[in-house]
């Protein structure tokens, strides 16, 4: 099986990055070895997965500074990896013949909101390490922006591609940041830098950590425990999302993308746009007797300055870019991955 799937990235590996031919697995075919960063939070261990069933398990290094899960370590390789340390990174880099980095360490936008410094130091200054190790040792660099880095003059319904950008949290700013920097590495250094802005990310996995979209994680986590959720922003409160599934596999898609089909570093990735109110109907249909109250805080505001429908047109054209799931697929199938696992006493239908 891993011979086959080695066998069709051989090809398209060799073809997208000309200079990316140097290892080869135990069947002597070429593929490119990862670095992930921030490996333990939403999305790590997913894009570890498809990645390795692409070009095997020590291919992909899972890398963060907290201590692993006995079956993240069972999984494949995982190491500590400080992106504040530029050279910890550099031996990283050298030891394990990095050829790919995907960067998704950063502190989201309701914690950011918190503690700012850290959230400068996290979100620019080790964004600076991280990008000039991969033009040092010319990587490919990946590292996802966001709806947040748009801000209340940004056109809301449809967001293009290319707009106003003037965001009101220290995430989105550091965003911007990151966004304009790995086109001018490009532009510079001829940097071969990726980049999509993600919606919020919705997933069973792993609970989200301090972002202002968390709150359609969290309805099916307390929906499921206890048959009611209070939601932190306004029902009609309408933002981008999409499910982790189809998140991962539009990073490996955008990663795996030939270069010359890419007409930009920075593109919007769409997939469903709700509200609490609709997600709440939704889910309804799977909890009837949940309740949901909405008391608005101070993360109303990050979201009323958000857009509220991506226009990612350009994704779509250039590199093939589709959902796959829409707001009904995504409940059921977040209700039938929590359901065993929750402790509620009520009537759930999956
Ligand atoms: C957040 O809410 O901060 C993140 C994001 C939209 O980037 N989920």
């Amino acid at each position: 099986m891993i011979t086959s799937m080695f066998s069709r990235n051989v090809k398209q590996v060799a073809c997208l990055t000309g200079s990316i031919v140097s290892k080869r697995s135990a069947h002597g075919k070429a593929y490119p070895r990862v670095l992930i960063t921030g490996g333990l939070g939403q999305l790590g261990r997913g894009l570890a997965r498809s990645l390795r069933d692409n070009y095997g398990s020590s291919s992909v290094i899972l890398s963060d500074i907290a201590k692993a899960p006995q079956e993240v370590l069972e999984d494949g390789p995982y190491i500590y990896a400080d992106i504040l340390d530029f050279q910890s990174l550099q031996s990283i880099v050298v030891n394990h013949e990095i050829d790919w980095v995907v960067h998704f360490s950063a502190i989201l936008s309701a914690v950011g909101e918190q503690n700012v410094s850290q959230a400068l130091k996290v979100n620019i200054n080790g964004f600076h390490n991280v990008i000039e190790v991969c033009r040092k040792y010319n990587l490919r660099l990946f590292s996802p922006s966001t709806i947040g880095a748009f801000g209340p003059e940004t056109p809301r319904n449809p967001t293009p591609d290319l707009t106003i950008q003037r965001p009101k949290t220290i995430y989105g700013v550091a965003k911007v940041h990151m966004e304009l920097l790995g086109e001018y590495y490009n532009h510079r250094y001829g940097l071969d830098y990726r980049s999509a802005r993600f919606p919020g990310v919705i997933s069973a996995d792993t609970k989200p950590g301090g972002g202002t979209t968390d709150y359609a994680v969290h309805i099916f986590h307390e929906a499921l425990r206890n048959g009611k959720y209070k939601c932190y922003l306004r029902k009609d409160t309408r933002i981008p999302m999409i499910y982790l599934p189809d998140c991962l596999r539009a990073t490996v898609e955008l990663l795996e993308a030939p270069q010359k089909a890419l007409k930009s570093r920075t593109y919007n990735l769409s997939a469903i746009s709700f509200t609490p109110e609709e997600i709440a109907d939704e889910l309804k249909k799977h909890v009837p007797h949940l309740e949901v109250e909405y008391e608005p805080d101070e993360r109303q505001l990050i979201a009323d300055s958000w857009p509220e429908v991506l226009d990612d047109t350009d994704a779509r054209k250039d590199w093939g870019w589709r959902h796959e799931y829409d707001l009904p697929s995504m409940v059921s199938a977040m209700v039938q991955a929590l359901a065993p696992k929750s402790q509620g006493s009520f009537e759930v239908e999956v």
